[in-house]
């Protein structure tokens, strides 16, 4: 009878402590690993205009929304401040880590140790100069259809003919070199009565564009008719230089520009801006479904490309209202 007792206790124990350590590998002590937070380090570029702020604010609302603990850093759009966030992000061991590389270049080094910590990372609206073993994803617009696009509206503008200036984003960054070489792709193939008489950057603030417009009235203010700027922020910095030179924005210079932000429908209200060729920044549902999807062990297409319009004047009083940004 006793021998049959202390059998029956080893195989109970034995069965028990099957049970606790399945696999070798223990589940988390009391609780289910299935709730466990996603934990995304997301190196922003910075704050320098309307469309970054909604890009953020995207980010920030929908992580809130999901219960996602996300570790978020502004880089003032210096490289080196993101390159530090994203080491950073390392050394917390997130599970996925995103990036919106403020320039193309200069990023294969701390892409290689996210790659060799085994933490996934995720492109977000700006694009990166590395192999695509670096990434997971690129999520964001097609800057060359963008330029492609501004180029036909402002074309429409001019009937095809007269001298554009334009100014440029942050030398470098994948948005300010696609759109440039959409823009002149589009006027080489197609309209040869244009010329491009001025081209400088403004690094895609307010500030900075109306300063270089400035210096482009003062030059050749009287052989201005259009105005290509790369986003928003500039096209409003540009219009109060237009305004304080004594010309008629939107009228004795057509302006297109790009992001299609509040401010651009408010332009476009005033008669003050043409047309705004749409960049979409509210990428947080999209980011965090791909940052789901990849620790989910699922496939993710290596670009998620955003879907984006144009905005005229004629339209900009109705679409006002709808704009989420
Ligand atoms: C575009 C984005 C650009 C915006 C600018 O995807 O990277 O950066 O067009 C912003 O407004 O500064």
């Amino acid at each position: 009878m006793k021998v049959k007792k202390l059998l029956s206790l080893v195989l109970a124990s034995a069965m028990a402590l099957s049970i606790g350590c399945s696999g070798g590998k223990e589940e988390p002590k009391g609780e289910d690993s299935g709730d466990k937070k996603l934990v995304v380090g997301y190196a922003q570029l910075g704050a320098e205009s309307e469309w970054r702020t909604a890009c953020t604010n995207s980010v920030k609302e929908e992580a809130a929304k999901r219960g996602v603990d996300l570790k978020f850093s502004d880089a003032q759009q210096k490289q080196e401040n993101q390159i530090k966030a994203i080491r950073s992000f390392i050394a917390q061991g997130v599970d996925v880590i995103g990036v919106s590389p403020v320039v193309e270049s200069g990023w294969e080094t701390v892409f290689k140790e996210v790659k060799d910590a085994g933490i996934p990372l995720v492109l977000v609206d700006r694009k990166a100069d590395v192999p695509e073993d670096l990434y997971a994803c690129y999520l964001g617009s097609d800057f060359v259809d963008e330029g492609i696009k501004a180029a036909d509206e402002l074309a429409k503008l001019i009937d095809g003919k007269g001298n554009i200036v334009e100014l440029q984003g942050t030398v470098g960054s994948s948005a300010a070199v696609g759109r440039q070489e959409g823009f002149l792709q589009r006027i080489n193939e197609k309209y040869p009565d244009i010329k491009i008489i001025k081209s400088q950057t403004g690094d895609f603030t307010r500030a900075k564009g109306k300063e270089v417009m400035e210096a482009f009235l003062k030059s050749d203010g009287e052989n201005i008719q259009a105005l290509f700027a790369h986003n928003d922020d500039m096209a409003i910095g540009a219009i109060q230089a237009i305004e304080e030179y004594g010309k008629k924005p939107g009228e004795d210079i057509k302006i297109v520009s790009v992001d299609a932000v509040k401010g651009a429908f408010e332009a476009m209200i005033a008669g003050k801006l043409n047309v705004t060729v749409e960049c979409n920044p509210l990428l947080g549902p999209q980011f965090f479904d791909v940052c789901e999807d990849i620790v989910a062990g699922k496939e993710v297409p290596k670009v998620i490309p955003s879907e984006e319009g144009v905005f005229r004047q004629d339209t900009a009083a109705q679409e006002l209202p709808n704009r989420k940004y």
